[in-house]
Order: structure tokens, then C-alpha cells, then sequence
């Protein structure tokens, strides 16, 4: 079984940034589904179950399984981790991610312009997605975004921080307004 972790924080500790019934909808129906989905197809796979997520989605094409199932895996098992990474760079009580200040510099020159690159990756990205900051394979940090639920370690990248940019991260509060959502979730970023 894969468990979706516990949301270490109240529905609506990131308000005003994220209001409260976005967080409940988004961590117990989609959260919840993407794992639900993702136990249902690995339940297929007796191979799959020994393994982490992690260890699945970085070892996706080569996977013994079926295309349909390959998919699945990929959407859901990447729904089911991009969020635990978004849940935690956002959790008002983890410093845990403060370490990074000084590889930003180093790789865009300040925080404001990664800040700047970023949220314009978010803004172009076209549908449903997500904004990364990755590391790659020689530690190189690096910005650019992903369709629909695919995960960075399924092209040899280690995910650091991520903005979910499906319309169910931001209508209710933002509606069509992404980058007025993309601005207000720099709040909740402690990377600086
Ligand atoms: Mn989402």
C-alpha cells in the first residue's frame, strides 16, 4: 500500500494565500484519488508494490508493465508525489527548504530573478501542469515545466520545489487569474 502522508498543517493555516476550501477539496479528493488510483493499478504488479514511488517514476519506461498501465502509473503515481512535495514546501512550520538560497544565486544571480523565471514558466504553461525547480544529474539547478502529472524523475531530474497549475490548485479563489495565484504562493516560500 502507498499512503498518502498526513497534511502536517490545518486546512486553512496557508490562508489568505490558498483559502481553506481549496486545501480540503484539493489534499482529501484529488490528493486522496491520485493515490487510491495509484494502488489500484500497482495492485496488478506484485513487482511494483516492493518498490518506492520514488523508485517507480524514476524507473518508468522500463517498467514490465503494460502501455495503458505505463500511463496510469505515470499520472497517477506523479499525482500522487508532486503533491506531497507541494504540501511540504508549503507547510508554514518546515524550514526545511530555507537551504537553498545560496544554489539559487549561484545558478540565476538572485532570488528575485529565479523568482521572476519561475513564475514565468508558470504563467505560459499551457492546460494543466506543473512549474519545477530540479536538480539535474551534475547538481545543476534548473526551471522549466511539466504537462499534466509527469514527474522529474522520470527524465533523470530531482524535483525541489514545484507549483501545481491545474485549475483545481486556484479557481475557487483566483478563478481565471493564474498569475495573481502565482504571486501570492511566493508568499508561502521560504526558500529565501
Ligand atoms: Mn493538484
Amino acid at each position: 500500500m502507498f499512503i498518502q502522508p498526513k497534511l502536517n498543517y490545518s486546512f486553512d493555516a496557508l490562508e489568505p494565500y490558498i483559502d481553506k476550501e481549496t486545501m480540503e477539496i484539493h489534499y482529501e479528493k484529488h490528493h486522496a484519488n491520485y493515490y487510491k488510483n495509484f494502488n489500484d493499478i500497482t495492485q496488478k504488479y506484485p513487482d511494483l508494490k516492493k518498490m518506492s514511488l520514488e523508485e517507480i517514476l524514476k524507473n518508468l519506461p522500463s517498467l514490465s508493465v503494460n502501455k495503458a498501465d505505463r500511463k496510469k502509473i505515470q499520472n497517477n503515481g506523479g499525482g500522487s508525489l508532486n503533491h506531497d512535495l507541494f504540501w511540504e514546501t508549503m507547510n508554514p512550520n518546515n524550514k526545511k527548504n530555507q537551504n537553498l538560497t545560496k544554489e539559487i544565486e549561484i545558478e540565476f544571480g538572485n532570488i528575485e530573478k529565479f523568482k521572476e523565471i519561475f513564475s514565468q514558466i508558470a504563467l505560459n504553461h499551457f492546460g494543466s501542469g506543473w512549474a519545477w525547480l530540479v536538480g539535474d544529474k551534475d547538481n545543476k539547478l534548473k526551471v522549466y515545466s511539466l504537462p499534466n502529472q509527469d514527474s522529474p524523475l522520470s527524465i533523470s531530474d530531482t524535483p525541489l520545489l514545484c507549483l501545481d497549475l491545474w485549475e483545481h490548485a486556484y479557481y475557487l479563489k483566483y478563478q481565471n487569474k493564474r498569475a495573481d495565484y502565482i504571486a501570492s504562493w511566493w508568499n508561502l516560500i521560504k526558500i529565501i
